[in-house]
C-alpha cells in the first residue's frame, strides 16, 4: 500500500513529507493505522545526528496510538479493529530478559530494531522509486501506517482518545515508571527533578502519585515553572539564578540531599549534579536523559563509596504489553493527567513546527494527529 510519512532523509535536515510504499505484515507482524503521535526529545536527538544508532533515511517517531488493520500469519493476540500503542521496548514474555523480573529490556528483537529493520532483517518501507527506508525504534509512528511485530504492540481499551494516549507510548510511562518501577519512591520522600519537559513533568506527576513530601524542579527555562507546579512541584530552582554552586544549594534545600534525584535533560554535567545532590548514605539518582554520542558521565568514586546510588531507566522500567493498558486505565479513571501537557497539536504537514517549538522551549508535548 501507499501511505504518507515524514521521512528523515539526513541528519540535521527537516523531515520531508512524502508518499511512501509500505509492504503488508509478514508472519508475526501487524499493520496498524497510526491515529496520533507525540514528538519526543529522543526523535530530535536522532534527527540531529547525535544518536550513535541513528540511521538515514528513516521514518522516526515512537510515541503513537492507532488501530490494527491487518495481522500476519500466526498472530493470535490482536485482530483488525483493536486499539494499540506501539512499544519501542517490546515484551515477548519468553526471552532471558523477559523471564528475569529485574529488567524490562526484552532483547528478542533488539539487534534488528537498532538496525532499522524488522526481525527478519528487511524493511517494510520504501520510496516510490523502490529504495528502502528504515524503521526507527521498531515503531516509525511519523507514518500514517506502519508495521510492527505483534510483541511490540500493547492492546488498549477502545474508548481512550488517541491524541492523548499516544503520549503513554513514551513520555508518560517513562516519567511515572522511573518513579514507581525504577526508583520505587516511598511516601514522604524528598526528590529533585532536573529538566521539566515532557519527561520531567511526568516524573513530577509520578512523585505526587507516590506521596513524595518535597518535589524540587530544576530547569534553566523559567517558563516551565507554572506547569510543573500544577503537577506537584513544591520548589523551583533556576540554576542560572543560583549564586555559587548548584549542588550545595540543592543539598541545603533538601535538608542534606534528596532521597531520589532524576535527570531528564540528557546533559552529562546535569547527571553529575543530580548524583551529587542525592543524600549521603542512601540517595539514589536515576538517569533518564539520553546523551549524545561520545558523552560520558563522571564523578568522584567517593560519591558512591559514601552510599549514593547511580542507576538508569529505559521506558520507565515498564513491560509494555502488561503495564501500558493499565496506565491507559489510570488516565481514563482520572488518576493521572495528560491533557494539559499536550500544549500543541498539528497535522503531519506541520510536523517540523513541532520540532521548532521544542527547540524554542515553547512546547511540552506536540502531538501530530493524522
Ligand atoms: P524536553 O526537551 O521536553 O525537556 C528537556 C528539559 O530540560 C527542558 O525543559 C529544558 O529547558 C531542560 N534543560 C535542558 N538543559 C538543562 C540544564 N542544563 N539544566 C536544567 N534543565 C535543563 O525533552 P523530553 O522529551 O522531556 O526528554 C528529556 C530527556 O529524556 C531527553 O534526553 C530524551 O531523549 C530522554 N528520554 C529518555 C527516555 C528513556 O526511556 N530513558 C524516554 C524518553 C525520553
Ligand atoms: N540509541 C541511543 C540510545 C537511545 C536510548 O537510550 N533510548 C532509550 C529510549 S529513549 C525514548 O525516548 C531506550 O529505551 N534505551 C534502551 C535501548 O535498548 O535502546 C544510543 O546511545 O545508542
Ligand atoms: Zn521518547
Amino acid at each position: 500500500m501507499r501511505t504518507r510519512a515524514a521521512v528523515a532523509t539526513a541528519a540535521g535536515k527537516p523531515l520531508e513529507i512524502m508518499e511512501v510504499n509500505l509492504d503488508g505484515p509478514r508472519a508475526g507482524e501487524v499493520l496498524i493505522e497510526v491515529k496520533a503521535t507525540g514528538i519526543c526529545h529522543t526523535d530530535e536527538f536522532t534527527l540531529s545526528g547525535a544518536d550513535p544508532e541513528g540511521l538515514f533515511p528513516a521514518i522516526l517517531g515512537h510515541e503513537g496510538a492507532g488501530v490494527v488493520m491487518e495481522v500476519g500469519e500466526g498472530v493470535t493476540s490482536l485482530k483488525p479493529g483493536d486499539h494499540v500503542i506501539p512499544l519501542y521496548t517490546p515484551e515477548c514474555r519468553e526471552c532471558e530478559y523477559c523471564l528475569n523480573p529485574k529488567t524490562n529490556l526484552c532483547q528478542s528483537i533488539r539487534t534488528t530494531q537498532g538496525q532499522g529493520l524488522m526481525p527478519d532483517g528487511t524493511s517494510r518501507f520504501s520510496t516510490l522509486d523502490g529504495d528502502p527506508i528504515l524503521h526507527y525504534m521498531g515503531c516509525s509512528t511519523f507514518s500514517n501506517h506502519t508495521v510492527l511485530p505483534e510483541i511490540a504492540l500493547a492492546k488498549v481499551r477502545p474508548d481512550a482518545p488517541f491524541d492523548k494516549i499516544c503520549y503513554i507510548g513514551c513520555g508518560v510511562t517513562t516519567g511515572i515508571g522511573a518513579v514507581i518501577n525504577t526508583a520505587k519512591v516511598e511516601i514522604g520522600s524528598r526528590a529533585i527533578v532536573f529538566g521539566l519537559g515532557g519527561i520531567g513533568l511526568n516524573v513530577i506527576q509520578g512523585l505526587r502519585l507516590a506521596g513524595a513530601d518535597q518535589i524540587v524542579g530544576v530547569d534553566l527555562n523559567p517558563d516551565k515553572k507554572p506547569m510543573a507546579e500544577r503537577f506537584g512541584m513544591t520548589d523551583f530552582v533556576n540554576p542560572s539564578e543560583v549564586e555559587g554552586d548548584l549542588v550545595p544549594y540543592l543539598v541545603n534545600l533538601t535538608k542534606g540531599g534528596a532521597d531520589y534525584t532524576f535527570d531528564a535533560t540528557g546533559n552529562v554535567k546535569v547527571m553529575r549534579q543530580a548524583l551529587e545532590s542525592a543524600h549521603k548514605g542512601w540517595g539514589e539518582s536515576v538517569i533518564i536523559g539520553v546523551a549524545p554520542a561520545g558523552a560520558e558521565i563522571s564523578t568522584r568514586p567517593f560519591q558512591l563509596v559514601t552510599g549514593r546510588v547511580w542507576r538508569g531507566t529505559a521506558f520507565g522500567g515498564a513491560r509494555g504489553r502488561t503495564d501500558v493498558p493499565r496506565i491507559v486505565d489510570w488516565y481514563m479513571d482520572g488518576k493521572i493527567e495528560i491533557d494539559p501537557m499536550i500544549t500543541h497539536t498539528m497535522g503531519l504537514d506541520d510536523i517540523n513546527k513541532g520540532f521548532d517549538l521544542m527547540h524554542a522551549g515553547e512546547s511540552i508535548r506536540s502531538v501530530v494527529v493524522y
